[in-house]
């Protein structure tokens, strides 16, 4: 009988499959991740193989046996410290890690204490496949021949090894479209591309912007600083303190664009309510108010609002950046007394709102688990707007008061599906299922806002409270160009067309104030932040922000999108052409031209701030560079 020849590179395969497995295991016994169906089941087992044959894979370069044999251990007892490092924080923080957090020392001194909390006997077996691989490399006898792989060999190995990430790659491109251009959240991204790769990326993404930021002197900031106080308009003297000490709540209306405010569908109403808003005898309504985000959508949103500056031409800034220095809205109105929190049923992690709420100094955060969720009061991407607001509005009556709080509405979101019983009006009938099914979510959405109300009046939170109502991002995109036109009555939706449905409704309503308006300035969401902290009589003319009070004289008719369209009562400028308005006929670029240049400078300006983390050189309170900054 022939003797059991073990075949080449036994160990390699051994550690790769040793590895995959106790991976595997881990994530259904450790981590809490959402699995909706076998493919994202699928997705979730396969996707530690790819880094695995790749890190593995490396051994076949050595041509000792007892090189390979430590690299395997090596790599191994690397992986699963990474892997068992993640576990216990886990336990602590329901969340990944991320190396600014790591960094954070504050973080280590909680765990710290904690030790016997998140660690437990049974731990060891986080490290099982190191003492496979030991085991395998003790019994299996050295094979001298078996390290002669050749060239072509490994380049089949590697072959395979890239496909099966692409493979990887494109069936989370279908679960979850933009997965690495948005980032959105980090139990995804360990969901679609393995804890391995998901932290090869977090590096990546890391040490960019740091590098950026350890360039950076603060001397950038002169010329910005001359700019910001060159263009600052200036306060309103009769608005600005009017509504001193009164609570503050935003209401960041999800995927709400304005062309359905007064707009029918097949003679339905789409929002009775915010309709009756927009003529209402304590409400400032702006109907031609923009969203300014990229792909951090909802982030960038809050993050445009929060400090009056644009989020970044790529990535979620709340990921990228989440570790800066800010000087957020929320911090002002702490400083000035206020209980800021944010509102959103939601993990925390997702958009990295946990590490940015801390570095936008937001007090406190009521996600998810600090609502009562169920499979009856939940749809779509968890709980629905209406029991959000009526729990919400509970948590506020436990406020100290004055409160900023910033609630985040989740029901109106892609792919917009509702349950049976909410359904209030019938579906919109053209091709496009997204665009048909988004009137009946935006009806919805306009239910729980006049619920809001209620539950405010009832709760006796009303009269003195701002109630700041305004679309997050489109929630149509160009996509459903053919059945928007179908619905807007229009041959085609031009580029001229597809800036101008960038409008999202943008309501300031100050209960007792008599003095509604609708307001037609050309505006966007970095103008909140100066016009609320105004009206409360808090002064920013030191502060670093962008946008102006819409409330001032000099507000100009001006907004600029993210991309470098923008918008002006007279123009748009959309893929380098100029239109007027309103005829939306293509026009010289001559009379753009002056606002292509500001909108470039400001758009840059702003890149700078956050990349360079420039605002850890500025003293708000004065106004003045921060001394290390002055060289
Ligand atoms: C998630 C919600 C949606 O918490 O805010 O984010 P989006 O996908 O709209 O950016
Ligand atoms: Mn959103």
């Amino acid at each position: 009988m022939k003797a059991f020849k073990w075949p080449i590179h036994s160990i390699t395969l051994i550690a790769i499959v040793a590895t995959w497995i106790k991976t595997a295991i881990t994530y259904h016994t450790s981590f809490e991740i959402n699995i909706e169906n076998p493919m994202q089941e699928f997705i979730l087992i396969i996707n530690p193989l790819s880094s695995l044959l790749f890190i593995y894979g490396l051994s076949l370069f050595f041509k000792s046996s007892k090189v390979v044999n430590s690299y395997l251990i090596m790599a191994s007892i690397l992986l699963s410290i990474v892997l068992y490092a993640n576990v216990a924080f886990y336990r602590f923080y329901n969340d990944f890690i991320t190396l600014p957090v790591l960094f954070q020392t504050n973080n280590f001194g909680e765990l710290g204490t904690s030790v016997s909390a998140i660690t437990n006997w049974y731990d060891f077996m986080f490290f099982i496949d190191v003492i496979v691989i030991i085991v395998a490399i003790k019994i299996i006898p050295k094979f001298k021949n078996s390290l002669k792989i050749n060239k072509n060999g490994r380049r089949a190995y590697f072959l395979i090894a890239l496909a099966i990430s692409f493979l990887n790659l494109g069936l989370a491109e279908t679960q979850r479209p933009e997965l690495l251009t948005r980032s959105f959240d980090r139990e995804l991204l360990v969901k679609n591309i393995g804890t391995y790769n998901y932290h090869l990326y977090d590096i990546y993404i890391q040490s960019k912007s740091s590098a950026q930021r350890a360039l950076a002197d603060g001397s950038e900031l002169v010329e910005i600083d001359n700019y910001v106080q060159a263009n600052q308009a200036s306060v309103n003297s009769e608005m600005f303190g009017k509504y001193k000490g009164r609570n503050v709540i935003l209401v960041q209306l999800e995927s709400l664009q304005s062309f359905v405010i007064n707009n029918e569908m097949n003679g339905e109403e789409v929002t009775p309510f915010l309709n009756s808003l927009t003529n209402d005898p304590d409400t400032y309504y702006f109907n031609d108010f923009y969203h300014q985000t990229g792909l951090g959508k909802t982030s960038d949103s809050e993050f445009l609002v929060e400090n009056s500056l644009f989020g970044l031409g790529r990535g979620a800034v709340f990921f990228t950046h989440g570790g800066n220095t800010y000087n957020s809205m929320a911090e002002k109105l702490g400083k000035n007394g206020y209980f800021t929190n944010v509102m959103h049923s939601n993990n925390d992690s997702f958009w990295n709102r946990d590490v940015m709420y801390d570095a936008l100094k937001i007090s406190k955060f009521y996600d998810v688990n600090d609502y009562t969720v169920s499979d009856e009061n939940s749809v779509n991407w968890g709980l629905k707007d209406i029991p959000f607001f009526e729990q919400s509005v509970d948590m506020m009556t436990e406020m100290p008061q004055p409160f900023y709080s910033r609630m985040i509405t989740l029901t109106n979101h892609y792919p917009f599906y509702l349950d049976e019983e909410d359904i209030m009006i019938p579906e919109y009938t053209s091709d496009s299922g997204t665009l048909n099914r988004y009137f009946q979510t935006v009806r919805y959405l306009d239910e729980s806002i006049k619920v809001l109300f209620e539950e405010l009046k009832e709760k006796g939170l009303y009269e003195n409270s701002i109630i700041v109502l305004y679309g997050d991002h489109y929630g149509i995109s160009e996509n459903h160009n053919n059945a928007m036109a179908m619905y807007l009555d229009k041959e085609e939706i031009t580029d001229y067309d597809s800036a101008l449905l960038q409008s999202v409704p943008l309501y300031i309503h100050i209960p007792g104030s008599g003095d509604g308006q609708v307001i037609e300035k050309t505006s966007g969401q970095i103008d909140l932040r100066p016009t609320i902290l105004h009206l409360l009589g808090i002064n920013t003319s030191n502060d670093m922000q962008l946008g102006a009070d819409l409330f001032s004289e000099e507000h100009q008719d001006f907004v600029i999108f993210r991309d470098g369209r923008f918008v002006t009562s007279d123009y748009v400028f959309a893929r380098e052409k100029c239109y007027e308005r309103p005829s939306g006929e293509e026009i010289d670029i001559a009379a753009c031209k002056p606002y292509i240049e500001r909108a470039q400078v400001e758009l840059n300006y702003s890149d700078k701030i956050i990349n360079g983390d420039l605002l850890r050189f500025y003293d708000e309170e004065t106004g003045n560079l921060k001394k290390e900054a002055v060289k």
